[in-house]
């Protein structure tokens, strides 16, 4: 990863002034931004449903191309347990009938593939969402995990941002940045504008460098995305924005190139407002789609793992047109 400065401010003097939701759905809430999809909003997505078109937004697990992963973490491991080659001697189990089948195991990063970070996943100066105590992290999160998130789901307007059309590029560029302001001018120029408490699906396809550069990928680790500003927060907050979803690693641009601090909008929009994050999302043919038909908005539906205590946990999200 691109080395930040000794001189980094601290995020808690970055963010001192930066609004925070906490409290405003209760001193026990655990989902955030997501209270502001009701029924009034999953009603108004399903109407935008007419053509029958199903598109899933989740990349392979043990993909043999590689699976991308944040720096430190692995790829998941898929072990088989049983299949057929158990039964050419004694190793098998024995079932009336002559049952048999295959079993497998996977050892994974909970936020190795297509994830829903839990609102507990990041945080600074001691406390996670909501103002609870970042000890509560320790061992599993007791607060704040994907739990919670994975019993309500997440259905909505989901709405597709093809930053990288907008710019007339294959992919974004490695630490390239955009603005609110940029996805409003992007969501203008597709003809449909963004709408509070919409689901915001940012394309960059920058993750095709993954597979085209190989491990040179990771050298200068810095991925595209949203950069921090305190006009954006307040426009995420005036927006109402419940669920930021993209297909990078970390869905923000990893070191601001202003003030060298990583991942400035996991805390400011997830930790302090409450802004669900799903990353590493595939909207490949969902923006071929979009590009052909111009419905850049949809019935976008996810429910990640009920995974106890987990910080994050995979997820197949799926978008019906
Ligand atoms: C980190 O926050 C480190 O990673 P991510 O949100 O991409 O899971």
């Amino acid at each position: 990863m691109t080395e930040t400065t000794q001189t980094a401010p601290y995020l808690g003097d970055l963010l001192k002034d930066s609004p925070t939701n906490w409290g405003k759905w209760g001193a026990d809430d655990e989902v955030g931004s997501l209270n502001y999809l009701g029924p009034e909003q999953v009603l108004a997505a399903a109407r935008l449903v007419s053509q029958g078109k199903v598109f899933t937004l989740q990349r392979l697990i043990g993909d043999p191309k590689g699976d991308p992963v944040w720096p430190g973490r692995t790829p998941a491991e898929r072990t088989q347990i049983l299949d057929e080659s158990n039964w050419d001697g004694e190793d098998g189990p024995v079932y009336p009938g002559g049952l048999h089948y295959a079993d497998d195991k996977i050892n994974a990063f909970l936020q190795g593939s297509t994830q829903y970070d839990a609102l507990g996943h990041v945080w600074y100066g001691g406390q996670i969402w909501n103002g609870y105590d970042a000890r509560t992290t320790v061992g599993g999160l007791d607060k704040a995990s994907v739990e919670p998130i994975a019993q309500r789901g997440v259905v909505g307007r989901g709405l597709l941002l093809d930053m990288a059309r907008f710019r007339g590029k294959d992919n974004l560029d490695t630490a390239e940045t955009f603005t609110h302001e940029d996805l409003i001018a992007c969501a203008e120029a597709q003809g449909t504008p963004i709408q509070p408490r919409d689901i915001l699906i940012i394309r960059t396809n920058y993750l095709k460098l993954f597979y085209d550069l190989g491990d040179k990928f990771y050298e200068g680790f810095c991925e595209p995305g949203l950069v921090y500003s305190p006009e954006l927060v307040t426009w995420f907050q005036d927006m109402e924005i419940p669920n930021l979803v993209t297909d990078t690693i970390a869905n923000e641009v990893t070191v601001d190139p202003s003030n060298g601090v990583a991942l400035v909008l996991h805390n400011a929009l997830m930790r302090n407002l409450g802004v669900t994050l799903t990353e590493i999302a595939d909207l490949e043919q969902l923006a071929d789609d979009c590009a052909a038909d111009g419905q850049y908005a949809f019935l976008y539906v996810a429910a990640p793992l009920k995974v106890a205590k987990g910080s994050g946990s995979p997820v197949n999200p799926v978008v019906i047109k």
